[in-house]
C-alpha cells in the first residue's frame, strides 16, 4: 500500500507552529471521534442505547474534507460522518450521545429531536415560523436518512440549486440563500451503496448538468459482510466510472483517488479539487480507498464473522489514526508524550460528554417515575395483597436506574388495573393523560407544518369568473397561470421530461421557456428518481420547484425519495427543515396498461407527510398550486389526463384564488344517495346521476378534492345524514383509495350510524386496464356500473 503523502499542505500559508498546532488539533478531533465510537458501542452493549453505528476508520479523511466545507455549503451524507460533524463544529460529543439515547428534547438532541438513530445529523434551515434562515452564511446539513444511497438524489438537487442561483436574474432577492451559487454540496456514500441505481442516476445527471457536487466514497471494502467484488464492476468504483470522467472537451465528472490514512495527501487533493468544483460547477468524485472499520459495521454483529484474519490484521496496521500519528512523529510535528496527553484528554472529554448527555436525557423521565411511584405508593386500598402489589410496583419504578417513558406509563396503567375503584385511580389516570399529552409533542408532532406555513392555514380566495368569461381548454388555463406565476415569483422553477422546449406533453408550459428562460423552465433526462432529488435539494434551499413526473404511472420510479425523504423531512428534524416540493403529474383515465394508472392507494399510503391533491379540472388545479405555494408542506397534484382539452371558464384572478385543502365540494346536490369520488371519475358519475334522475333517484355528488388531508370538517357526514346511503367510487384497485375514503367516513366520522343501506365501494378491476376504449370500459368503473350500484342500494 504505497504512500501518497506530501508534507506541503498549506505550509506556505502558515508558520510552522501554526501548521503544527492545526495538525495537533486535527489529531485531537480524530481521537475524540474514535473514543466516541468506542464508548458509544459500549453504551449499546450495556443496554443504555438500542443500536449504534459509528464512524471509526473514517476520521482522518473527514477531518481533511471538513477543512474545505465553507459557510453556505451543504452536506448530504450518511451515518458514518460523525467526525465531519465534529470537525465542522456542527456537533458536540454531548449532542452525539443525546441522539444515541434517543433524547426527544431538541435542546439536547438538535439533529432530530430523538427521532433518528445515532449519527443521522441535520442543521436548522427554517425558523419556527417557517421562514428560511440565511443559509448562505451557515454550514448546512440536510437531514440524513438510513436507506442506502438515498442521499444521492438529494445531493444532486442541493448542488443543482447552486446552478439555479448562479443563473438567476433575481440574485439580489435571494442573497440570504446563496452567494452567486458558489456553494458545493458534499455528498458521502459507502462503497457498497454505489451499487444502488440512485448512485448511477445521480452521477449521470451530475455529469450532464454540471453541478457543484462533490461525492466522497468511503471504500472500506464491504457492505456489511458482502465484499466489494460482489458489489462493483472491477471491484473499484473509480475504475467502473471511467467513462463518466470529464475530459477537456466533454462534460462529465472529475475523479480522484486518495488513501484514507493519508492526511496530508488528502488535504492537498481536496483543497485544489474542491476549489475547482466551487468555481466551475464541474462535479467531482473522490474515491477514498483503504478505509478501515475497526469495530465492524454496527452494534448488530461482529466483523470477525466475515473478515479474514489477514484483513483484520491489515486494518489494524493501516488504521488512519495510527498512520496519522506515525506521520506526525516522523515529521517532528509532535512528540509521543504530547500525543499521549491528547489521547488521555480525549478519553476524559468523551466520558464527560456522555455523562452530561445521560443526565439530561434521564432526568425528566426519572422525575416522572418518582411522581408516579409516589402516587402509586399512596394509593388507598383495603386489600393487603393489592396494597403489597402496589408498593412493589412503586418501588420497582422508583429503583429503575434507566426508566423509559413507557415504563412509567405502563406502571401507572397496571396500578389502576390492580385497584380500579381506589380513590387514587382518578389521580393516576389524570397523571397518565398528562404524560400521554406531553408525549404527543415529543413523538407525534411535525408530520406537516403546524405554524403559519401550514397549507391548512391558507385563506380561501374564490376564483372570480365573470359571467361573460370565455371558455378555454384546460391546458390553456394552466398555461396562462404558469406564465403569470413565473413573472410573479422568482423562486419558482419547473422541470421534467419534455417540460422545457415543448412546454410539457400537454402544453401547460408551451412557449414559456422562451419567455422565462432556460434556467427556470427546463428539460431533464428520463430519470424520475433524480427529478425528485433535484426538487428536494432546491426546496430545502428555499426555492419553489414544480417537478414534473410525466405520467402518474411512472411515479413509482420517484416514489422512494418522496416517501423516505420528502415525507419525513419535517418530522425527522423536529420541524427544523421543510421540503416544499410540488410534484406535478397527470393520471387516471386514458389508454392501456401504462397510461391510465390511478394507484391512489399506493400514493396515499406511501406519502403520509405530503398533501395529495386530485383536482377534477384545471381551474381547481390552479387554485391548489396557489394554496401550496403559500405554504411549506410538500404535495403532489395529479391532474386529469383526459382533462386538458375540456372546456372551462377562465378565472380573472388566476394568481390569487386558492382551493383550501381537505375541503370537499358538493358538485351536485341530491337527496337519495351520496356518491363520493375525485378526479376523472366524477365525469362518469355525473353522467350516471343525470340518467338516474330520470328514474327519480336523486344523487348528491361530492368531490373530495384532496385525499390527504381528507374532509377535515366532516362535510361528507352531513351529506350522509341527509341521504342515508353512501358509495365511494374511484379508478383504483379494490381496497385502494375508495376503501380509504370508506374508512374515513364510516369509521372515523362515525358514518355507520346514519346508514339505511349497506355502504359500498365501486372501483376498477384488480388488473390494469386493457388498451383501447373497450379495455377501459371493462376495467374501470363506467356509468352503467354506477347506475347498477345505486339502483341496488335503493332496492335494499
Ligand atoms: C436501501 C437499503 N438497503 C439495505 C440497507 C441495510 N444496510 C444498511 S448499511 C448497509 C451496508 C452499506 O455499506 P456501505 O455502503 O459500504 O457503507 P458502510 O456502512 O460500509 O460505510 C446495508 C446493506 C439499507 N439501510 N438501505
Amino acid at each position: 500500500m504505497e504512500s501518497t503523502s506530501t508534507l506541503g499542505y498549506k505550509n506556505d500559508m502558515l508558520s510552522f507552529d501554526g501548521f503544527r498546532n492545526a495538525v495537533i488539533e486535527d489529531y485531537r478531533t480524530a481521537v475524540i471521534s474514535r473514543e466516541v465510537s468506542l464508548l458509544g458501542r459500549r453504551e449499546v452493549l450495556t443496554g443504555k442505547a438500542k443500536f449504534g453505528i459509528f464512524g471509526d476508520g473514517k476520521e482522518v479523511a473527514q477531518i481533511a474534507m471538513a477543512k474545505f466545507f465553507q459557510p453556505g455549503d451543504f452536506r448530504s451524507g450518511y451515518y458514518r460522518d460523525q467526525t465531519f460533524m465534529f470537525a465542522s463544529g456542527l456537533a458536540s460529543v454531548e449532542q452525539y450521545f443525546a441522539q444515541l439515547y434517543a433524547d426527544p428534547d431538541p435542546k439536547n438532541e438538535p439533529f432530530s429531536s430523538g427521532r433518528q438513530m445515532n449519527a443521522h445529523f441535520s442543521t436548522r434551515f427554517v425558523d419556527e415560523h417557517g421562514n428560511w434562515l440565511d443559509l448562505a452564511n451557515r454550514k448546512n446539513i440536510s437531514s440524513d436518512i438510513a436507506p442506502t444511497a438515498g442521499q444521492m438524489p438529494r445531493g444532486l438537487g442541493l448542488a443543482f440549486a447552486s446552478r439555479c442561483f448562479r443563473a438567476s436574474r433575481y440574485q439580489n432577492q435571494l442573497e440570504h440563500l446563496s452567494h452567486n451559487g458558489n456553494e458545493i454540496c458534499f455528498t458521502t456514500i459507502g462503497d457498497a451503496s454505489t451499487s444502488e441505481g440512485h448512485f448511477w442516476e445521480t452521477i449521470n445527471a451530475a455529469g450532464v448538468l454540471q453541478v457543484p457536487l462533490a461525492v466522497f466514497v468511503w471504500d472500506d471494502g464491504y457492505g456489511i459482510s458482502v465484499p466489494k467484488n460482489f458489489q462493483t464492476t472491477k471491484g473499484s468504483i473509480s475504475a467502473a466510472l471511467k467513462g463518466f470522467q470529464k475530459q477537456a472537451d466533454t462534460n462529465g465528472i472529475h475523479i480522484y483517488k486518495v488513501k484514507a490514512w493519508d492526511y496530508a495527501g488528502m488535504c492537498e487533493v481536496f483543497e485544489e479539487a474542491l476549489q475547482k468544483v466551487r468555481e466551475t460547477h464541474e462535479p467531482a468524485l473522490f474515491h477514498v480507498e483503504e478505509v478501515t472499520q475497526p469495530q465492524g459495521h454496527s452494534t448488530s454483529g461482529s466483523h470477525e464473522r466475515y473478515k479474514t484474519p489477514e484483513r483484520l490484521e491489515w486494518e489494524k496496521e493501516w488504521d488512519c489514526i495510527k498512520k496519522m500519528k506515525e506521520w506526525m512523529l516522523e515529521n517532528g510535528l509532535a512528540s509521543a508524550e504530547e500525543l499521549s496527553a491528547v489521547e488521555a484528554e480525549a478519553k476524559e472529554i468523551v466520558k464527560e460528554g456522555r455523562n452530561l448527555a445521560w443526565e439530561k436525557y434521564s432526568a425528566p423521565i426519572k422525575k416522572q417515575a418518582v411522581r408516579a411511584s409516589e402516587l402509586i405508593r399512596q394509593s388507598m386500598v383495603n386489600d393487603i395483597d393489592k396494597y403489597n402489589q402496589l408498593q412493589q410496583m412503586a418501588n420497582e419504578l422508583a429503583n429503575n436506574k434507566e426508566p423509559l417513558r413507557r415504563d412509567v406509563l405502563r406502571t401507572i396503567a397496571l396500578a389502576v388495573e390492580v385497584a380500579p375503584s381506589s380513590p387514587s385511580a382518578a389521580e393516576l389516570n389524570a397523571l397518565r393523560q398528562e404524560l400521554l399529552e406531553e408525549s404527543k409533542g415529543l413523538y407525534n408532532s411535525h408530520l406537516y407544518n403546524e405554524g403559519p406555513k401550514s397549507a391548512l392555514k391558507v385563506t380561501e380566495v374564490k376564483p372570480l369568473i365573470p359571467f361573460d368569461a370565455g371558455s378555454a381548454n384546460g391546458y390553456e388555463i394552466l398555461n396562462k397561470y404558469f406564465d403569470a406565476l413565473f413573472n410573479a415569483n422568482p423562486k419558482v422553477y419547473a422541470f421534467g421530461e419534455d417540460v422545457g422546449y415543448i412546454g410539457d406533453v400537454n402544453q401547460g408550459f408551451a412557449g414559456l421557456q422562451e419567455k422565462h428562460g432556460k434556467d427556470r423552465i427546463l428539460d431533464t433526462g428520463i430519470r424520475e428518481l433524480t427529478i425528485v432529488g433535484q426538487a428536494i435539494g432546491m426546496a430545502l434551499r428555499g426555492l419553489r420547484p414544480i417537478a414534473e413526473i410525466q405520467y402518474l404511472d411512472y411515479l413509482l420510479y420517484g416514489l422512494q425519495p418522496l416517501s423516505d425523504d420528502v415525507c419525513t423531512t419535517h418530522f425527522r428534524t423536529g420541524g427544523q427543515q421543510s421540503c416544499p416540493v410540488i410534484i406535478r403529474t397527470r393520471g387516471h383515465r386514458l389508454e392501456g396498461i401504462w397510461h391510465s394508472g390511478s394507484p391512489m392507494g399506493v400514493v396515499i399510503n406511501a406519502l403520509r407527510g405530503m398533501h395529495v391533491c386530485v383536482p377534477r379540472n384545471m381551474v381547481q388545479a390552479v387554485g391548489m398550486y396557489n394554496t401550496l405555494l403559500q405554504a411549506n408542506d410538500p404535495a403532489i397534484v395529479i391532474e386529469c389526463l383526459n382533462g386538458y382539452r375540456l372546456k372551462e371558464k377562465m378565472p380573472e384572478n388566476l394568481l390569487e384564488y386558492t382551493v383550501p385543502l381537505g375541503i370537499p365540494e358538493i358538485i351536485r346536490e341530491g337527496e337519495d344517495v351520496t356518491i363520493v369520488s375525485y378526479g376523472s371519475t366524477l365525469r362518469i358519475i355525473q353522467d350516471a346521476a343525470e340518467r338516474l334522475e330520470k328514474e327519480e333517484i336523486s344523487c348528491e355528488i361530492i368531490d373530495v378534492q384532496t385525499l390527504l388531508p381528507f374532509d377535515i370538517h366532516h362535510q361528507i357526514l352531513s351529506s350522509l345524514k341527509k341521504t342515508n346511503r353512501i358509495i365511494f367510487v374511484d379508478e383504483d384497485v379494490p381496497g385502494g383509495a375508495a376503501a380509504y375514503m370508506f374508512n374515513k367516513v364510516i369509521e372515523e366520522q362515525r358514518g355507520y350510524q346514519w346508514l339505511d343501506a349497506s355502504p359500498r365501494t365501486l372501483t376498477a378491476k384488480p388488473h390494469r386496464p386493457g388498451y383501447g376504449s373497450d379495455g377501459d370500459y371493462f376495467s374501470k368503473p363506467n356509468a352503467e356500473d354506477v347506475i347498477d350500484a345505486v339502483r341496488a342500494m335503493m332496492a335494499e
